[in-house]
């Protein structure tokens, strides 16, 4: 009869210590693949676009930024006017364009802001992530942000639920 109580409760025990180890090999695993990406310090091509700290880019219904290559002079204050040229409404194709720390990790950050929608998919819990953004954009819209940049490369996105994977561009500071 011991035997037979027995095995059960070591079945159980070999599977809490499997189940510990997967548990461990899955984090360690997770903790590699969300290291903190390269920084940048160019950008191929960035040598054809014009240096200057005055821009106006568009955001559209395609999902797509006109512009995604930004070349301006560090130490000074950038300005940047964005339009939303599309059509559709604001609850289903509405634009920002936000301004990131380098080395931000954007699916992460992309997640968050989808869940703000509250705060116009601004996302409160990565404030310190954003360096600048322009308001939630409806067709027509249009919003001006200015903010002054260290020598660096920083990635700028729409932060709409859906839209960061395409609707990127990259700012230079030199
Ligand atoms: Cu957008």
């Amino acid at each position: 009869m011991k035997k037979v109580f027995l095995a059960p409760i070591l079945a159980l025990a070999l599977g809490i210590s499997a189940c510990g180890n997967n548990e461990k090999k899955a984090a360690e695993t997770t903790a590699t693949e969300t290291e903190t990406p390269a920084v940048e310090t160019t950008v191929p091509g960035i040598e054809n676009v014009t240096l200057s700290n005055t821009w106006t880019v568009e955001g559209n219904d395609q999902m797509k930024f006109n512009t995604e290559l930004i070349r301006v002079k560090a130490g000074e204050p950038v300005e940047i006017t964005f339009k939303n040229v599309g059509e559709m409404p604001k609850e289903s194709m509405g634009h920002n364009l936000i301004v990131l720390q380098p080395g931000i990790d954007l699916p992460t950050f992309g997640a968050e802001a989808a869940a703000a929608r509250d705060s116009d998919y601004i996302p409160k819990t990565s404030l310190s992530s954003i360096i600048a953004h322009t308001k939630l954009l409806g067709p027509g819209e249009e919003d001006k942000i200015t903010f002054t940049l260290e020598k660096g490369v920083y990635t700028y996105l729409c932060s709409f639920p859906g839209h960061y994977g395409i609707m990127q561009g990259k700012i230079v500071a030199e």
